[in-house]
């Protein structure tokens, strides 16, 4: 706008009740642009020097929470390939976990005298992640076994009095376990299992009594 229609201008701004502020952004819209890609500049500057410090953080979060969290790194694990035997004590100890998995799908005993203990290493309520550890007889269907076992809620799914059933530990929330002592007809491969609803796919394996 030339210069001598500037006061008019002003008049005018002043006669229509225009702020001054309004005048001012029409009348130099570049600048105004010009600060606010300044801002916005600055702003992300801001951010990505931020980031690194971000990125570290959460570099050292994962390691700080597995360190944290150690004792569950097996929950998450899927079983071992390798058998499990009886411990010193004669104890074969089984782990049941909040992933649904027996840290064994291969348990290996010499004689037909068993020590069995299972424990739930996580933390769930046995109403939504109980376990047991069933031990079935050799030939047995265990995707048939667990439909029928599914049925009997009332006894944490143990049909009591089964003939095809050995031996069973209680269902077990997080946090407890349960020793059983049994005797198995002879050597041979014996299916076990957990029988809460839906977990044989995963949870079951073979004890082998040599
Ligand atoms: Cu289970």
């Amino acid at each position: 706008m030339p210069a001598r229609f500037l006061p008019l201008f002003v008049v005018i701004s002043f006669m229509l009740g225009c702020s001054s502020e309004e005048a001012a952004s029409t009348a130099a819209p570049a600048a105004e642009t010009h600060s606010h890609a300044d801002k916005e500049a600055h702003s992300h500057a801001d951010k990505a020097s931020a980031a690194p410090a971000a990125t570290e953080e959460q570099q050292a979060e994962p390691a700080a929470t597995a360190e944290a969290e150690g004792k569950e790194a097996p929950a998450a694990a899927a079983p071992t390939a390798t058998a499990l035997v009886p411990d010193a004590e004669g104890v074969v100890r089984v782990e049941a976990t909040d992933m649904m998995r027996f840290n064994t799908e291969r348990i290996e005993v010499e004689g037909t005298k068993v020590k069995l203990e299972l424990k739930h290493v996580g933390k769930i309520a046995k109403e939504a992640m109980g376990h047991n550890l069933v031990v079935l007889k050799p030939g047995t269907d265990s995707a048939a076994w667990s439909a029928k076992a599914a049925s009997h809620k009332d006894n944490g799914y143990i049909p009591a009095g089964d003939a095809e059933m050995l031996a069973h530990t209680k269902l077990l929330g997080g946090g407890e376990s349960d020793l059983i002592e049994f005797e198995l007809p002879g050597p041979g491969e014996y299916p076990f299992l957990c029988s809460f609803p839906g977990h044989s796919t995963l949870m079951k394996g073979v004890l082998v009594v040599k």
